[in-house]
């Protein structure tokens, strides 16, 4: 390739990028009336900019390869700040290490673009090998903290090179560029992950969601989401924790379950995502689910509507780890629209949106999972009847 062939085709790339970064999401019609899906993934690996994946000298690379390209952007923590919904994504290069990079959009739905670096997260040791999932929290104490697995090498089994620890990262900032990072979060488990910062004091303690396991990723080896109080973030640790939701048997949830996003405060209680998982012949099947819990004990879940609230739907459905959907982001904005940010099959990152009386009438006015086929039937039963009355009124039986 000649120079100036090499700077045309560069050009190229800037320009289709521009395209991308430009294109406007629609809002898909024929919603469920618990929220609305859009077109376009909000965030993908071809969004990642071309001076991250590319090397732009010609003297360097005369062949203009992609370098260090970029594999996935999903699973995105979510704020508000300075007027912008920002995402806080997981960026996977082709390298499989993950790593954090802040999104920014004005609109919520599109034209999501990178800053410019991506973030630079203090390390605690050579050991700490992947960090991703981050979920963004406004804590009362007036800090934003990010919360993340911090994932290594297993030091007991060095042999198996698949035996992985997770722990949870914890980093504070007060303007989503420099960063602090705190001692990882202390249990009695041996992993952790998709753990969470209650956004306020409870009894004057900083109050995290957790999620045990014996095992990395193992479906069956934790009871499920858990809650643990502690007394000083800047030495975090949980002496006594108590499982809030538990897995059960034949449902969305049985083989693991984990928090979503920090809760969104309502005048009914806080306002829950998490995702339940399943294993199935082809593979673990990830879903979202919601629940409340009480604002004077967010420990105590008051609602939990049974079955799903999103689910793997069309391509979301195919991507690395395929059939899953992932949230660890939400942004509630003042006028009560939700944002819903989810990543599909480890791959990209879409958004849902919503609003904050919808998301309460579907957690107070959804039954509950009846847990047995007989039960299912009679609530369904009962749904059919009540409806042949509103359909004779109608007209639409006669
Ligand atoms: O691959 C699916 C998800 O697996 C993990 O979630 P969990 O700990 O609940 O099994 C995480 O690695 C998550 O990032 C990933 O999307």
């Amino acid at each position: 390739m000649t120079k100036k062939e090499f700077e045309k085709q560069v050009k190229k790339l800037f320009r289709r990028q521009q395209k991308l970064f430009t294109r406007k999401n629609k809002k898909l019609k024929n919603g469920n009336g618990i929220f609305d899906r859009y077109r376009d993934p909000v965030l993908t690996a071809a969004h990642a900019p071309v001076f991250w994946r590319y090397d732009l000298n010609y003297k360097s690379n005369p062949y203009l390869m992609e370098r260090m390209g970029i594999n996935s952007t999903f699973n995105a923590g979510a704020i508000e700040y300075d007027g912008k919904y920002i995402v806080m994504a997981r960026v996977e290069g082709w390298d499989r290490k993950s790593f954090f990079a802040v999104a920014e959009s004005p609109t919520g739905v599109d034209h999501f673009q990178f800053r410019d670096f991506p973030v630079e997260m203090p390390e605690l040791d050579e050991q700490e090998t992947n960090v991703y999932d981050m979920r963004l929290v406004r804590h009362e104490d007036g800090w934003i903290y990010g919360l993340f697995c911090s994932e290594k090498h297993d030091p007991a089994q060095p042999h198996n090179l698949s035996a992985a620890v997770a722990g949870c990262g914890i980093a504070r900032t007060k303007n989503l560029k420099n960063w602090e990072r705190l001692p990882n979060l202390q249990t009695k488990s041996d992993q952790q992950r998709n753990c969470v910062l209650h956004p306020e004091f409870v009894n004057g303690k900083y109050a995290f969601y957790t999620r045990p396991l014996t095992d990395f990723a193992a479906t069956g080896s934790g009871e499920g989401i858990g809650w643990g109080l502690c007394d000083d973030i800047e030495h975090p640790e949980i002496e006594t924790e108590i499982i809030i939701d538990k897995r059960a048997y034949h449902t969305i949830k049985e083989g693991k379950n984990g928090m979503g996003p920090a809760p969104i405060k309502t005048e009914k209680g806080w306002l829950h995502l998490a995702h339940g998982v399943r294993d199935t012949a082809a593979g673990m099947r990830y879903v979202l689910y919601m629940f409340l819990a009480d604002l004077n004990d967010p420990s105590r879940i008051s609602k939990a509507p049974g079955g799903y609230f999103l689910a793997p739907e069309g391509e979301e459905r195919i991507g690395d780890v395929s059939n899953v959907v992932f949230s660890n982001g939400w942004i509630a904005c003042e006028n009560g629209d939700v944002f819903i940010y989810y990543g599909a099959s480890d791959t990209r990152l879409y958004v849902a949106t919503s609003t904050i009386d919808k998301l309460l009438d579907y957690v107070m006015n959804t039954p509950e999972d009846g847990l047995r086929s007989s039960i299912c039937v009679q609530q369904r039963t009962k749904l059919i009847s009540d409806n042949f009355k509103v359909m004779k009124k109608l007209k639409i039986l006669s």
